[in-house]
C-alpha cells in the first residue's frame, strides 16, 4: 500500500462479509468502496498541485497540519484523516474471535488503568455514545505512556493532539445506519465482539519501540 503520494484505496483484510453479522456487507461495502475511496481521491487531489508534499507520509501530514499552506489546511485534515482513521478502523475488525478480549501488554495496561476489561468497556461505550454528531472514539497513549479514552470530531485524528491510537470505533451514521438505523447503542454492542485484539497489541507494542 502507497503512504505517500499518489495514496491508493487500501484493500479490506477481510471479505466484505466477513463481519456478518456484527456489521453487514452492504454497509462494509459502501463504506469502504464509496467513503473510503472519496478519501483517498479528494486528499489526492488536494495535494497534487503541491509537489513539495508528495514524498510527505500519511501520518506527516497530520502531524504536521498547521505547517501546511493555510488553503489545504482543512482540506489535508479532513481527507488525510478520513483516510487514516478508516485503515485504522478496518484493520482493527476482525471476525475469526467469539469473544474477543485484549491480550498481551494491552490487556495487563487496561487492567492497571481502567481496573478491568468490563470497566473499559463501559467507558469506551459511553465516549462513543456521547460523541455528537459525526466522529470517532478513541482509545489513546498519552503523553505519560498511560491509556486514555477520548472522543473525536469529523475526521480529526489523535495525532493532532499528539496522542497515539490503539482502538478506534467510527460512530459516523454512515458505518451503521444501514443495519442499525438510529441505534448507535446496539452498533457499539456489536463492534466489541468483532475487535482485532491482536492488531490492537501490535499498535500497543510498537509504541514502546
Ligand atoms: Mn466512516
Amino acid at each position: 500500500m502507497n503512504n505517500r503520494y499518489p495514496f491508493e484505496l487500501k484493500p479490506l483484510p477481510y471479505d466484505y462479509n466477513a463481519l456478518e453479522p456484527h456489521i453487514d456487507e452492504a454497509t462494509m461495502k459502501l463504506h469502504h468502496d464509496k467513503h473510503l475511496k472519496a478519501y483517498v481521491d479528494k486528499l489526492n487531489e488536494t495535494i497534487s498541485p503541491y509537489p513539495k508534499f508528495h514524498n510527505w507520509y500519511l501520518e506527516t501530514f497530520l502531524c504536521n497540519l498547521f505547517s501546511l499552506p493555510e488553503e489545504i489546511q482543512t482540506p489535508v485534515r479532513n481527507n488525510a484523516g478520513g483516510v487514516y482513521n478508516h485503515n485504522l478502523f478496518f484493520s482493527l475488525l476482525d471476525s475469526s474471535a467469539k469473544k474477543p478480549v485484549p491480550i498481551g501488554n494491552l490487556a495487563g495496561k487496561i487492567d492497571k488503568d481502567f481496573g478491568s476489561y468490563e470497566n473499559f468497556k463501559d467507558l469506551f461505550k459511553e465516549a462513543a455514545l456521547k460523541q455528537f454528531g459525526s466522529g470517532y472514539a478513541w482509545l489513546v497513549i498519552d503523553r505519560n505512556q498511560n491509556l486514555k479514552i477520548i472522543s473525536t470530531a469529523n475526521q480529526n485524528t489523535p495525532l493532532e493532539l499528539n496522542l497515539y491510537p490503539v482502538l478506534v470505533i467510527d460512530v459516523w451514521e454512515h458505518a451503521y445506519y444501514l443495519k442499525y438505523n438510529n441505534r448507535r447503542n446496539e452498533y457499539i454492542d456489536n463492534f466489541f465482539d468483532v475487535i482485532n485484539f491482536e492488531k490492537a497489541e501490535e499498535l500497543y507494542n510498537k509504541f514502546f519501540v
